[in-house]
């Protein structure tokens, strides 16, 4: 039997449906703002995101569809102009939480609160850049939820992103935990083949961009973490009688 000691949450499309409502809208934003034609489409964007991280999927976007592109004058390379492109993006990614533009999804914080009142530890592992994390929690939670979460294992921090598992065995190095006391929280099949490979059982709650994906390999697919009031619908595990995702539920699956 393992005791749970710590979740481990994924951000984008975990906490919030940020890449719906925040980083496509900030890639748009950036690339007008350099004069390029370039405009995700909810459907293109979909596509790109089987690549991890932002500077990462421009790249394969301009490799993909971009093959001609000239770079502006002041750029001595792509990386250059990429990292160029991607910090005005996250200002704006920034401005979008700031504004209120990025919700939590259901149930997040309501188990956040329950996991430190029972005393369970938490953690976050996300591909995205540690100023989307830091804006996302501070304008849903407040300033303080950032010390909620021994360790916020975001973007650069590892060589590899995901579905390579280094994210997540950063955050259980910082968590000074094996990986059978804790719980991964995740939303994609990048995702949830990281948590995977660093031994972590994983829940997932599925979004539209990722509904399709294959998730035979997590512990319990569902479509989203549920509140009392508006129970979650199960696609795939054993919940018993539960009808929103809780401590008492993560610990039987952590078992
Ligand atoms: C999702 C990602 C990130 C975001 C964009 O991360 O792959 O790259 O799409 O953020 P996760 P950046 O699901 O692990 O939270 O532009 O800052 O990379």
């Amino acid at each position: 039997m393992a005791e749970l000691k710590a979740l481990i949450f994924d951000v984008d499309g975990t906490l919030a449906e940020t890449e719906r409502d925040g980083h496509r809208p900030a890639f748009n934003q950036a690339f007008a703002d350099a004069g390029l034609d370039w405009n995700w489409s909810a459907e293109r964007y979909g596509e790109l995101l089987e690549v991890s991280g932002g500077k990462e999927r421009m790249r394969a976007f301009v490799q993909q569809s971009q093959p001609d592109l000239v770079l502006p004058e002041e750029f001595a390379s792509l990386d250059e102009f990429i990292k160029s492109l991607h910090a005005v993006k996250t200002r704006y990614y920034e401005q979008a939480a700031a504004a209120g533009k990025i919700p939590l999804r259901p149930g997040v914080k309501r188990l956040l609160n329950e996991a430190r009142e029972k005393g369970v530890r938490l953690a976050i592992a996300t591909t995205t850049t540690p100023a989307n994390v830091k804006a996302l929690l501070e304008n849903t939670l407040g300033a303080e939820s950032l010390d909620w979460f021994e360790v916020i294992a975001a973007g650069d921090m590892v060589p590899q992103k995901k579905p390579a598992p280094d994210i997540f065995e950063y955050a259980l190095a910082h968590l000074k935990l094996p990986p059978e006391n804790c719980l991964a929280f995740e939303d994609t099949n990048n995702g949830l083949l990281s948590a995977v490979q660093s031994g972590l059982k994983t829940v997932i709650t599925v979004n539209d961009y990722t509904q399709q994906q294959d998730f035979s390999q997590a512990a319990l697919v569902i479509s989203d973490l549920g509140e009392p009031s508006a129970p979650f619908k199960v696609i795939s595990g054993q919940v018993g009688d539960a009808r929103y995702f809780d401590i008492a539920l993560a610990r039987k699956i952590c078992a």
